[in-house]
């Protein structure tokens, strides 16, 4: 058993629908999805704004690297419709965090770094987060902060960056209705 963060994003083509096909490939191991941020390009190369999200997702039979090859499955066939050249991306989906019944896994593969060794830096990961695990934790450079505590280190700017939509990623889940997004 093992329950995954996962961080979505996409700045090509019908972003939302890059976004909402890994809701629905996720189907019933969805566990909360966060609400949609329109969020400034990260990392310096200038591009179109990106549209991200976070997904708790949670499955008996998966460890860390079926998280991770769920993920790049997801990637491929959103960059077949939609890549014609190189560029930016139609969907990312990144492992933030992995956690099993013996605790949070910790990987130094390079394939799959966990914790994710930027998750911290990167307000468009952070706050859509705490939308769905408002106590959550993570671990970096050696600290274990609370992923608030994380966020509000981090610049203005960066946070600035950062927007939340009216979009919502639909859920299909059975118990989809006691989701902290869709409490009042
Ligand atoms: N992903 C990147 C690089 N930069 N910036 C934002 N705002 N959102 C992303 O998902 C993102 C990015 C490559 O993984
Ligand atoms: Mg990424
Ligand atoms: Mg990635």
């Amino acid at each position: 058993m093992s329950c995954a963060v996962l961080s979505i994003g996409s700045n090509l083509g019908d972003r939302l629908a890059h976004l909402q096909s890994v809701v629905d490939e996720l189907g019933p191991r969805v566990r909360a999805v966060s609400r949609v941020y329109s969020t400034a390009p990260w990392g310096g190369v200038e591009q179109q704004d990106f549209l991200n999200a976070v997904v708790v997702a949670e499955d008996e039979n998966f460890g860390e690297y079926d998280w991770l090859a769920l993920g790049r499955d997801l990637e491929a066939a959103a960059a077949r419709v939609r890549v014609q050249h190189w560029g930016p991306r139609s969907l990312d989906v990144d492992v933030v965090v992995c956690r099993t019944g013996s605790g949070e896994v910790r990987s130094d593969d390079p394939e799959l770094l966990l914790p994710h060794p930027r998750a911290h830096e990167r307000a468009f990961v952070l706050v859509p987060w705490l939308d769905v695990e408002p106590e959550a934790d993570l671990t970096a450079n050696g600290h274990n902060r609370p992923v608030a505590d994380w966020l509000a280190g981090l610049d203005e700017t960066e946070r600035d960056g950062v927007h939340r939509t009216e979009l919502v990623l639909v859920d299909h889940a059975p118990d989809a209705g006691s989701h902290p997004r869709d409490r009042p």
